[in-house]
């Protein structure tokens, strides 16, 4: 397995089909968290008390504070130099395709040509109706969505493990010791009642709920469907770049190996060596390891 830039680039160069599965580390000098790493998100939060759909039908409130802060948070971020490069390698490359796992909005707003880019978990500013008969769904980029999901002046994220124990703590002392678990707090946050939610304002009657792919919830078909076909129209692919993913959510993750069946070298651009796909690198394949705002462009140029 190689770090030289220059086998990559003749290897680019001649390739016809490239894939690239994007993950949060390709946001993360954008000053967005990831998931797993330091101060991740599934850190500092219980991932499925907050990004599952038993948690939104449970605590709808809570499950919409934790979107609506990461909304605020990408809306402030820029795409970085990595989400450009891409873009531009997507708009000049017949060929290429990128799967991203993000729900940032970064790579769109780089200007990645939409047809070059698969959502694999949908997307922050996409919203839905949970109506059972209604079929809304639309962009949404209005910040705060609803005046109730208004973030603190100080952009404290309320969601997380720490504000939601010491809310907790909080009501514990007030509550003169009665025995109250996390469920009970979450009443106890800023009052946001459901009618406060998002309502949709095409059947007027059903919640709307954020346009991402929760944890136990299958992937978009459309989207499957294009990127299953770009797969078996390619003879062969040449090269799928894995960037910025510890590539353990599945079925996203099952692309680097589906890439490789069909003869892909692969190459990863992670900040932490130790975070190589499933199944490991082979000799000819590449690891360039680093932000991947410093390297993507470099790679690509
Ligand atoms: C489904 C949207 C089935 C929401 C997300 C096998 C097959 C199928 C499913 C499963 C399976 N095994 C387990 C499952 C279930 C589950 C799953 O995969 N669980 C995991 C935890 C094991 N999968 C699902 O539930 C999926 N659904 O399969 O449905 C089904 C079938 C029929 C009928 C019904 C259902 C749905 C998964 C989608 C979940 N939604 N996001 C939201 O964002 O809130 S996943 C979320 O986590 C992200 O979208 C992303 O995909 C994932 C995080 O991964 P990364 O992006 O890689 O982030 P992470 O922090 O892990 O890593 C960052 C990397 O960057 C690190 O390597 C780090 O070193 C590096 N890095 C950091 N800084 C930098 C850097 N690199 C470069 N530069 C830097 N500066």
């Amino acid at each position: 397995m190689s770090s030289d830039i220059e086998s990559f680039t003749a290897h680019l160069q001649s390739s016809k089909r490239i894939l690239a599965l994007l993950g949060a580390g390709l946001s993360a000098s954008s000053g967005l968290p990831t998931f797993r790493g330091t101060g991740g998100l599934w850190r500092t939060h219980d991932a499925i008390s907050l990004a599952t759909p038993e948690a939104f039908a449970r605590n709808p409130a809570l499950v919409w504070q934790f979107y609506s802060y990461r909304r605020h948070m990408a809306l402030k971020a820029s795409p970085n130099r990595a989400h450009f490069a891409l873009a531009e390698l997507a708009a000049k490359h017949p060929g290429f395709l990128a799967l991203s796992q993000n729900v940032d909005g970064l790579s769109q707003r780089a200007k990645h040509p939409p047809e070059k880019l698969q959502l694999l978990h949908g997307s922050l500013f996409n919203v839905k109706c949970t109506s059972f008969y209604c079929s809304y769904h639309a962009e949404n980029f209005t910040d705060p969505i609803v005046p109730a999901l208004k973030i603190p002046t100080d952009e404290s994220d309320p969601t997380t493990k720490e504000a939601r124990h010491a809310v907790s703590d909080a009501l514990h002392a007030k509550q003169n010791q009665k025995e109250l678990d996390i469920a009970d707090a979450q009443v106890y946050l800023p009052s946001i009642q459901v009618s406060d939610l998002p309502k949709c304002p095409e059947c007027r009657e059903g919640l709307l709920r954020p346009g991402v792919v929760w944890f136990g919830e299958s992937l978009p078909s459309k989207v499957l469907n294009t990127v299953d076909k770009f797969i078996s129209d390619s003879d062969k692919i040449d090269l799928i770049m894995v960037i910025g993913t510890s590539a353990s959510v599945y079925p996203a993750a099952a692309y680097v190996d589906n890439a490789r069946a069909k003869g892909a070298r692969v190459a990863v651009i992670n900040a932490d060596r130790a975070d190589e796909p499933a199944g490991g690198l082979r000799d000819n394949d590449w690891f360039f390891e680093g932000d991947a705002a410093q390297i993507v462009p470099e790679i690509l140029k």
